[in-house]
């Protein structure tokens, strides 16, 4: 769905930083009152990623276990084949999840490389999901030559604030993210875009972070909120753990800034509590990773997230539409 009003001005920074600074209760009242008002509180939509190419990647993004500068005990992988992931898709299927992802540690995909995805995201989405891709930076003609194939989402996230980018990454551009974003958004798919809390920033930083996120043409229909997951050996792997308060107060933040999408608690759950991740619900994350892996980490096995889920009265959505949408499909 579209903000039909084209007069909501995206927020400032400050006004973000404004939310930020609430009464926890005064903050969570809010993301609740936005949240019931686009979606039902009750419905969580499940994702499943698979990495389909793994480790050696040419760039230098300070957190990830991928690159191919920094000493981690990733193990590098080709692309899988076709067959490979489409039994990885029919598990995830199986298990209840909605969404394929499909995620390779690429700056970018060259010309063979993106065909061969292609392949995948066509036979992925025959099985009747909702298909996503993440594969770094693309060039003029490729996010069409996804969309072609049936890709729903294509996932870019900007990670962090403009400021703080250049501390974390050194091999391509925070612009460069922008345009890649925009070149997906001229294809016609739908932008999955988010960040890392947890980097060092400040709060302004996700504040500033949250805003760029906001003023998105329009905001991205689904935005993922990671929480550092340290990884031995890369540059940030002994980075100072985030409050987890100050965690669920961005979750919060974000969904107040950008009421129509879907917000994701991302990767990070393995080392929540439940009652941590049940304050995120509660702050309007509606959407997870699901699935006992994320691309090189470990994500929390299904059937413990559907423990959870019954024990807070979530149900999984079947198909990803705000309320307002269901509403009318209804009628
Ligand atoms: N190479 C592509 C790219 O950079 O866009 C796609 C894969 S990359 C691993 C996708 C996203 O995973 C990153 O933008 C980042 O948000 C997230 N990510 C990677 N490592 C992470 C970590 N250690 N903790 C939390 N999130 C992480
Ligand atoms: C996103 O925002 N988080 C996912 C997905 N998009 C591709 C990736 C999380 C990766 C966590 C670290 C790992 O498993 O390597
Ligand atoms: Fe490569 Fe993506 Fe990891 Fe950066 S985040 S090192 S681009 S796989």
């Amino acid at each position: 769905m579209h903000r039909e009003v084209a007069d909501i001005a995206a927020p400032v920074p400050s006004q973000i930083e404004a939310l930020f600074a609430l009464p926890f209760s005064d903050l969570m009242h809010r993301a609740q009152t936005v949240h019931r008002q686009h979606f039902d509180p009750n419905a969580v939509q499940l994702s499943t990623l698979l990495s389909i190419k793994t480790g050696g990647c040419s760039e230098d993004c300070g957190y990830c276990s991928q690159s191919a500068r920094f000493p981690t005990e990733v193990e590098s992988q080709p692309l899988l084949s076709q067959a490979e992931v489409l039994a990885a898709a029919q598990a995830a299927q199986a298990r209840g999840a909605t969404r394929f992802c499909m995620g390779a540690a690429w700056r970018g995909p060259k010309e063979k490389d993106l065909i061969q995805v292609a392949e995948m995201v066509r036979a992925v989405k025959a099985l009747g999901m909702e298909t996503c891709a993440t594969l770094g930076l693309l060039r003029d003609g490729q996010a069409e030559q996804l969309a072609q194939a049936g890709l729903d989402y294509y996932n870019h996230n900007l990670d962090t604030s403009r400021a703080h980018y250049d501390n974390i990454v050194h091999t391509h551009s925070y612009d460069n993210r922008l345009d890649t974003l925009a070149k997906v958004r001229a294809a016609g798919l739908k932008v999955c875009c988010g960040g890392i809390m947890g980097m060092g920033e400040s709060r302004a930083d996700r504040a500033q972070f949250l805003a760029e996120l906001a003023a998105l043409d329009p905001p991205p229909e689904s935005v993922p909120i990671n929480l550092l997951v340290h990884i031995p050996g890369t540059p940030l792997s002994n980075n100072a753990a985030l409050d987890p308060i100050e965690f669920v107060r961005t979750v919060a933040a974000a969904r107040i800034t950008m009421p129509t999408s879907f917000v994701r608690l991302s990767a990070g759950r393995s080392q929540m509590p439940d009652h941590l991740q049940a304050l995120c619900f509660l702050a309007g994350a509606n959407s997870i990773f699901y699935g006992d892996r994320l691309l090189t980490t470990p994500n929390p096995e299904s059937d413990a997230d559907l423990k959870l889920f019954e024990k807070l009265g979530i149900q999984p959505l079947a198909l990803e539409k705000p309320l307002a949408d269901r509403k009318t499909a209804e009628a």
